[in-house]
């Protein structure tokens, strides 16, 4: 309870610095467009002929999903469909027929860009377990678990795990035909997967273990590949998310950094402690890639070792009582423990040289989109635009937004890069 108090008497100082950042962010967001220094060194080359200055062009951020609760994975088919785990509203029923973790299939059979039209969504199971991590272990934060990441495998089947809290945590199997088959992995929760190369093993961000580990598909063996020490102010690692970098195997994670408690004071996010890095798959050793980050949730590698980076968020605000009522539409707007519209998405270019320093996150990251609410998951599809998860948090809780009190909403967004536009 003296935890509490303190936390309580120091509020309205950190409220009003919190203010004052929110405001910031709101600025920046909205007096620089989204912009693309010398990404890839496509902006200044201008190919094709055009007469007088061409306008340098950014990224094109278009929100192809709304209404969503939770959405976490994202995997693109074949056809430009698209499948979408949801960790569901977060309200741990003891009857398991109002779980409301999902997993549904889009398709944009109209073709006019969205998957919101009648007939366009397909629900393959809407029972999955969900549980908000405020009420399950008093973290003081709106975090909601349930289904997480999302794969598809080149052989149609798909896999996903789910963090279902107790005895329900899982990376299942799931057949072209909508059943679900074998768990391959249950010895704790798994916020990032990654197929390797040949998609014969699909490696595991082991958040709660602090571990990276990988799950051979054909006889389900688990490895642990590197185990994550502290980061620089003796907080956890928590590794949130995976990538395989194409082009020599690598493993690129990221790090999301965990809580501290500091003279009683809750601090979930210390701006500038989460990193990326970068990992041997033989030896396990680990390599910083980027450094300076806020709380990177998830992370994606190109052809040519482009590192896409989700921050969810930039700072921490309005921690909440574990008895707070997250269901109860009047009360008042709080962030909920992470500041809300403050997430991004940079990218940053391939290590000039095995050897080269790692990245600052502060001097190095080329923004594709700013002011985001709560991304938690980046997929990059075959085509080269990226799919970003948004709106982490129990669904329509008054929370404050960017022109006045708004709600949480679950969305997913598509980040289409410039160089991807003119090919
Ligand atoms: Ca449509
Ligand atoms: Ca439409
Ligand atoms: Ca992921």
């Amino acid at each position: 309870m003296l935890e509490q108090r303190c936390f309580i008497a120091s509020a309205p100082a950190a409220r009003a610095l919190l203010a004052a950042l929110l405001t910031a962010v709101m600025l920046s967001a909205a007096c620089n467009a989204p912009r693309l220094p010398g990404f890839g060194g496509r902006d200044s080359r201008n190919e094709g002929g055009n007469n007088g200055p061409t306008e340098p062009q950014g990224p094109i951020v278009e929100t192809v999903l709304t209404g969503l609760s939770n959405p976490r994975g994202v995997a693109v088919l074949p056809d430009g469909s698209i499948m979408v785990a949801e960790a569901g509203s977060g309200y741990n029923a003891v009857d398991p027929q109002e779980w409301t973790g999902r997993l549904s299939h889009f398709q944009d059979t109209n073709r006019d860009g969205d998957f919101e039209d009648e007939g366009e969504l397909t629900i393959w199971f809407r029972h999955l377990p969900t549980y908000n991590a405020l009420q399950e272990y008093s973290t003081w934060r709106d975090e909601v678990s349930g289904p997480g990441d999302l794969l598809r495998h080149s052989d149609g089947h798909l896999y996903l795990s789910v963090d279902g809290g107790h005895d329900r945590i899982g990376l299942y199997e799931i057949s072209p035909y909508k059943r679900i088959g074998r768990n391959l992995s249950a010895r704790g929760n798994m916020n990032g997967l990654a197929f390797s190369r040949d998609h014969a093993q699909i490696y595991l961000a082991e958040s709660t273990a602090n571990a990276l580990s990988v799950v051979n598909i054909a006889d389900a063996a688990h490895r642990k590949v590197a185990q994550f020490g502290a980061l620089a102010s003796g907080q956890q690692s928590v590794p949130a998310g995976v990538a395989v970098d194409p082009r020599n195997g690598d493993l690129l994670v990221a790090l999301f950094s965990g809580a501290l408690v500091i003279e009683g004071e809750k601090l979930p996010v210390i701006t500038g402690d989460s990193a990326v890095v970068r990992v041997d798959p033989d030896t396990g050793a680990i390599t910083d890639a980027v450094l300076g980050l806020t709380t990177a949730i998830d992370v994606a590698v190109d052809s040519e070792g482009n590192i896409y980076v989700v921050e969810m968020c930039s700072g921490h605000a309005d921690l909440i009582e574990p008895s707070h009522d997250l269901f109860d539409p009047d009360q008042t707007p709080l962030h909920g423990g992470y500041l809300r519209y403050s997430g991004r998405v940079t990218v940053f270019p391939p290590p000039a040289a095995a050897d080269a320093p790692p990245h600052q996150a502060d001097v190095d990251a080329t923004v594709l989109a700013e002011a985001l609410d709560m991304p938690t998951n980046i997929t990059l599809a075959p085509d080269g635009s990226l799919y970003v998860s948004t709106g982490q948090g129990t669904p329509n809780r008054p929370i404050p937004g960017p022109d006045g009190p708004t709600t949480i909403v679950g969305e997913v967004i598509r980040i289409t890069l410039p160089d991807v536009n003119s090919r």
